[in-house]
């Protein structure tokens, strides 16, 4: 039997004590989605405070609360306090894949909170060894990112204006439109017609958040196909479905929602039942689950795509490190959740720039946050908080 490493060495670095946060803040706009319209973003930050004097930070993220998936950022709190800290306090914080097998023993499921404590854990060893995150991955690939922007303020010519924007300044030049609140013949003019004002200027791609049947994604894809589109997101819920779909329109089929971790990766290789995969830290289940994720994929030629939860910076890096290591990247990233949020919490901020996202390249994640404001924005401070409830759709 394979012995885990569980008792430190007398000199190990040993996890002391696991702090949680939640912060809100507001976004840009209404972020609507068919799920949900966010009006703002809930970081769940945890901090791995360690007996060398090292802290680890991770963050867990969802999207309109319980509308996209089973955590919400109070719930991975909750648990983290609960469960994960009695199982982690004592242990050697330089074993990081040993720590996280205990912690999956101990804690089923739960892979958002655990792909922030793992990000925290790798945030410390990283700082500890004086690499960055990406280093102990594996080893970058890339420097920088190409990023998509997603455009989803419910308005054509809103979308419109605010893509030409991020052209004009040269920020994004991959756009994602999400689809699947209306009719779906709005839904195909609304994509048409962003396509025919960006022209070649643009790539466009469309996220409809599984909300079609079958049949409404056999005739959407077609049309979407006819449009210009030339990435579908997850049109529908059951991976079953999804690989009916597969190679009957000329325009690539990609996997997020159905995506939970290695073991559905290779279900859906097994059966090819995707094009591309939409690859997130938080839905592998962290950051060494989504490495076994874009293997099975290279393994099985389908394509990869660097996702994202709508993170804050903290997630947005460290995924960016997990996809600077990926062989293969053929898609970029739609790492841009930063930018959907107006407030800064880093002292230093990410630089966006070229349509792309640099990775950085001090130890850890290499990022570091502005105390004062973390404190301003966390939920339980003094000050009246800021409301980020999403509402709804009435489907
Ligand atoms: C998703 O479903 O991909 C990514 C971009 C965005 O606007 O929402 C996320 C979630
Ligand atoms: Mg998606």
């Amino acid at each position: 039997m394979n012995a885990v490493l569980t008792s430190p060495a007398s000199s190990a670095p040993l996890i002391e004590r696991i702090e949680t946060l939640i912060v809100d803040l507001p976004t840009i706009r209404p972020h609507r989605l068919s799920v949900a319209t966010m009006v703002g973003q809930t970081l769940m930050l945890v901090r791995v405070h360690c007996s060398d004097g090292i802290v680890g930070v991770g963050e867990g993220t969802t999207i309109g609360g319980l509308a996209y998936g089973g955590e919400s950022p109070e719930g991975m709190k909750l648990a983290i306090d609960t469960y994960f800290a009695p199982v982690l306090r004592g242990q050697d914080a330089s074993r990081v894949q040993a720590v996280m097998t205990r912690l999956g023993k101990m804690v089923k499921e739960n892979r958002f909170a655990k792909s922030a404590v793992e990000t925290a854990l790798l945030d410390a060893q990283g700082q500890r060894a004086g690499l960055p995150m990406s280093e102990l991955l594996g080893g970058r690939r890339r420097e920088r990112l190409p990023v998509a922007w997603t455009l989803a303020s419910g308005d054509t010519a809103k979308d419109i204006a605010e893509a030409e924007r991020m052209l004009d300044v040269r920020r994004h030049n991959i756009f994602k439109l999400k689809i699947g609140a209306r009719p779906i013949r709005e839904d195909i003019a609304h994509v048409a017609a962003i396509k025919r004002a960006l022209g070649e200027r643009g790539a466009v791609r469309v996220d409809v958040n599984m909300a079609w049947s079958e049949t409404e994604a056999a005739w959407g894809m077609a049309a979407l196909a006819d449009a210009g589109c030339e990435l579908v997101e997850q049109p529908v819920a059951s991976a079953a479905a999804l690989g009916r779909l597969m190679r009957r329109f000329p325009v690539a089929l990609m996997a997020d929602e159905s995506l939970h971790g290695p073991e559905s990766a290779f279900e859906i290789a097994k059966n090819a039942g995707a094009d591309v995969f939409a690859v997130k830290i938080e839905q592998s289940g962290g950051p060494s689950n989504a490495l076994r994720v874009a293997a099975i994929a290279d393994a099985a030629g389908i394509e990869l795509y660097g996702g994202t939860m709508l993170e804050g910076a903290v997630g947005t890096i460290a995924s960016a490190h997990v996809f600077a290591t990926f062989t293969q990247l053929q898609w970029g990233t739609e790492l841009f959740g930063p930018l959907l949020i107006t407030e800064e919490i880093l002292a230093q901020p990410l630089d966006y720039s070229d349509f792309q996202l640099t990775v950085p390249s001090a130890p850890g994640l290499g990022i570091t946050l502005d105390e004062d404001r973390v404190q301003f924005f966390r939920r339980d401070a003094a000050r009246k908080s800021v409301s980020v409830a999403a509402t709804h759709p009435e489907k």
